[in-house]
């Protein structure tokens, strides 16, 4: 008898745009059932109208409202796949005159909001089996640069996180991963970080002549959580080829 496998079950965070809403899409498009998390359900809707997506509202900085989302998943059948993207940079200012609010608000959604995910769904995902968690954190998580100052610590710590983690839920088949991403040209990333200037936030990607988009590293995504499950892509960094580091990106006029 032919019986097909059950589809692959996602949680993506952050996913009303960007990475996380591009690598939704991905999934769903290889039969996955993608339950799609973001702060603001305005921002969702053009996910919703996606089959194999169930769009869900919820800060993942609030442990009540992230407690909920577990009841509505578990409710609808649970996931084996949970990847953290929720996250976001603030500011660019040195570290002697940075903003202590946006080194807490960078705090809270890169690792606190991690954090709060990751222990809400490690029971369901240690039940299952053979979960998956994939964090993405950045670049800016293992290379300081001048003006990171709270997002290279915000980034530092999620990286820790996940490497900490990786250790510890081994026992349970839990395999997890870290997708470090650099310089991805995308809507919102540059614009939040620098409050809105959309002409600076234009700057930083000028003359890069092929700056990775969100479907790049929501191809990577999935590559990595498709792998058969024993198989860890531990750290996964991932730069344009223009950006052969850090502070060496490749402009052209
Ligand atoms: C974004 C990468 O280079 O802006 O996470 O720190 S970078």
């Amino acid at each position: 008898m032919i019986t097909e496998a059950a589809p692959r079950r996602a949680l993506v965070t952050g996913a009303s745009s960007g990475i996380g809403a591009a690598t939704a899409l991905r999934l769903t498009s290889e039969g996955w059932q993608v339950f799609a998390l973001a702060r603001r359900a305005e921002k969702l809707e053009h996910l919703a109208e996606q089959e194999g997506i169930i769009p869900l509202v919820c800060d993942v900085t609030d442990p009540e409202q992230v407690a909920g989302v577990v009841e509505t998943i578990t409710a609808a059948g649970g996931i084996d796949t949970l990847i953290n993207n929720a996250g976001g940079a603030l500011g660019v200012d040195p570290v002697g005159t940075g903003k202590v609010e946006d080194w807490r608000w960078m705090f809270e959604v890169n690792v606190l909001g991690t954090l709060n995910v990751t222990q809400a769904f490690l029971p369901m995902l240690r039940e299952h089996g053979e979960g998956t968690v994939l964090n993405v954190t950045s670049t800016a998580g293992y290379t300081p640069y001048e003006g990171g100052g709270g997002y290279n610590a915000a980034k530092y710590g999620q990286h820790a996180l996940t490497g900490v983690l990786r250790l510890e839920e081994a026992e349970h088949n839990i395999r997890v991963i870290d997708v470090l991403p650099g310089m991805v040209h995308t809507e919102e990333f540059t614009a939040k970080r620098l409050r809105g200037d959309t002409a600076a936030a234009q700057k930083v990607y000028a003359g890069v002549e092929k700056p990775l988009v969100a479907e790049d590293i929501a191809e990577v995504i999935t590559n990595a959580v498709t792998l058969p499950h024993h198989v860890n892509l531990d750290q996964i960094v991932v730069r344009p080829v223009a950006q052969a580091a850090q502070h060496k990106v490749i402009r052209k006029n």
